[in-house]
């Protein structure tokens, strides 16, 4: 009897006079991915008379049939009988035994650990509408591989979240990009509640959390990150960024250990602090995490964190939010036109997560004229959030303060909306604007109709008219 040396890799147990039973693999060293297979092949020896073979393995699975199958029994034709074996996700030795009523025998197959050496982490979105109470959701996508381009299993991706959760759909891979899909469940829980996004103190010039608001009544005048104080309580942007990571077992290019544990920075100082949930030692918890050592480590956790905007209903009840003009108390003319500025942000400052379907501004007057002569405003969704122009062109929030968070800002104001007096008259006119959103809590939610704090532009009495 003759085997290729390669394919015998075991035989064991054929004892007193049954015939011999010989198993075979195609390979025995695989990578443990939750795809790749190996053929295992039994022959019976030429005094076998026996109908069908049956398989177990330790780890693994038999395919074509469900997942979780570890034992099944084949039908013997022509003295053999053959089982496809699937890699689990995680490093194993599987003993793979076929038995028959006249004897066993058994074989190890190694399942290698796959260590990623790169993770991408990626939502569709920076800004998403969460209205207290209600559910909002996103797709993100991860890709982790190994240094062969071979895709990290999803089981073996972990993911921690400030807020919300994250995971895997039934139908996650994208066969080309290797990219899996998630869907980010924001759970709609209020800030500063114990499932909701941290409450954190606003950065003061020094770039250091302060625990008053030391802005003026415009808190977008502010040198320090903006805030106000309402309710008790201070609201600034930071206070809607959630941060979400993603992690996966692996090393890095040059062998050592510049990452550390998985952390999520809740309140953005870039370092872990007390509270703050952390991947130690390969376990969730809040007081304890070892920051990177730099020291050659064969395997670490690959890492990369995201930070999103919760955005909500839009500010109505602060001076400084809504429409404003450069004067409120002007003459007749045309060069006493008044500039127009508005700001749509929501209660911590943040940009709306616009929706693209009908999200809109507009704005009236009972007396005088607009130029450009624009009466409603579309909003412009972008990947930093909400932001608009007088003609509906899309602008980017302008460079913000320092502390590193510069896209969450809204933009100030739109284009150069002007706003002039009407006919001119001998006696003084009052003009009054307002300014109605409407917008909806993408993606699900309703839809909100909200009038802003209208305003009053006075044109003081002409002494004579042309
Ligand atoms: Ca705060
Ligand atoms: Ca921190
Ligand atoms: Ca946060």
């Amino acid at each position: 009897m003759t085997f290729r040396a390669a394919a015998l890799l075991a035989l064991t147990a054929c004892s007193g006079s049954a015939p011999p039973l010989a198993l075979s693999a195609s390979t025995a060293d695989l990578a443990a991915d939750g795809v790749s297979t190996t053929t295992i092949t039994a022959k019976l020896g030429d005094a076998a008379a026996t109908t069908s073979i049956a398989f177990h393995t330790t780890a693994g699975s038999f395919d074509p049939q469900d997942a979780n199958v570890t034992s099944l029994a084949q039908d013997v034709g022509g003295g053999e009988a053959s089982v496809t074996l699937v890699a689990p996700t995680a490093r194993a030795d599987a003993t793979v035994t076929a038995s028959f009523d006249g004897g066993s025998a058994s074989i190890v197959i190694h399942f290698r650990a796959l260590l990623a050496t790169s993770l991408a982490f990626r939502c569709d979105a920076q800004n998403i509408g969460v209205t207290a109470g209600v559910t909002t959701t996103m797709n993100c996508y991860v890709s982790a591989k190994d240094a062969a381009g071979t895709s990290i299993p999803a089981a073996r991706i972990g993911f921690l979240t400030e807020a919300g959760t994250l995971a895997f759909t039934a139908d996650s891979t994208d066969a080309v990009s290797g990219e899996r899909k998630l869907v980010y469940t924001a759970n709609g829980n209020v800030i500063g509640t114990p499932d909701g996004p941290l409450d954190v103190d606003p950065l003061g010039t020094d770039g250091k959390p302060a625990t008053k608001c030391a802005c003026g009544s415009d808190p977008f005048t502010c040198s320090s990150e903006p805030c106000y104080t309402a309710g008790g309580k201070i609201h600034n942007p930071r206070d809607g960024v959630v941060t979400l990571l993603a992690y996966v077992p692996g090393t890095t290019a040059d062998g050592n250990d510049t990452l550390g544990e998985p952390f999520l920075d809740a309140n953005d100082n870039g370092m872990w602090d007390p509270g703050e949930l952390c991947l130690h030692e390969g376990k969730r918890n809040t007081n304890g995490c070892v920051a990177a050592t730099n020291a050659p480590s064969k395997t670490v956790v690959l890492w990369q964190a995201l930070r999103v905007i919760w955005s909500g209903d839009p500010l109505t009840s602060q001076t400084f939010a809504g429409l404003s003009a450069s004067k409120l108390t002007t003459t007749f003319g045309v060069a006493s036109g008044v500039t127009l500025k508005l700001r749509v942000v929501d209660a911590n400052l943040n940009p709306l997560a616009a929706d693209a379907n009908g999200d809109a501004i507009s704005i009236s007057a009972d007396c005088g004229s607009f130029s450009p002569d624009v009466a409603s405003i579309p909003f412009v969704k972008s990947a930093t959030g909400m932001t608009f122009a007088a003609d509906g062109a899309i602008t980017k929030p302008g460079a913000g303060a320092s502390y590193g968070l510069d896209t969450v800002y809204p933009t100030k104001a739109f284009g150069t909306l002007k706003f002039y007096a009407p006919d001119c008259a001998t006696e003084a006119r009052v003009c009054t604007l307002a300014t109605s959103l409407s917008h909806t809590v993408s993606p699900a939610g309703e839809q909100v109709q909200q009038g802003m704090n209208p305003i009053v532009v006075t044109f003081s009495a002409a002494t004579k008219c042309n």
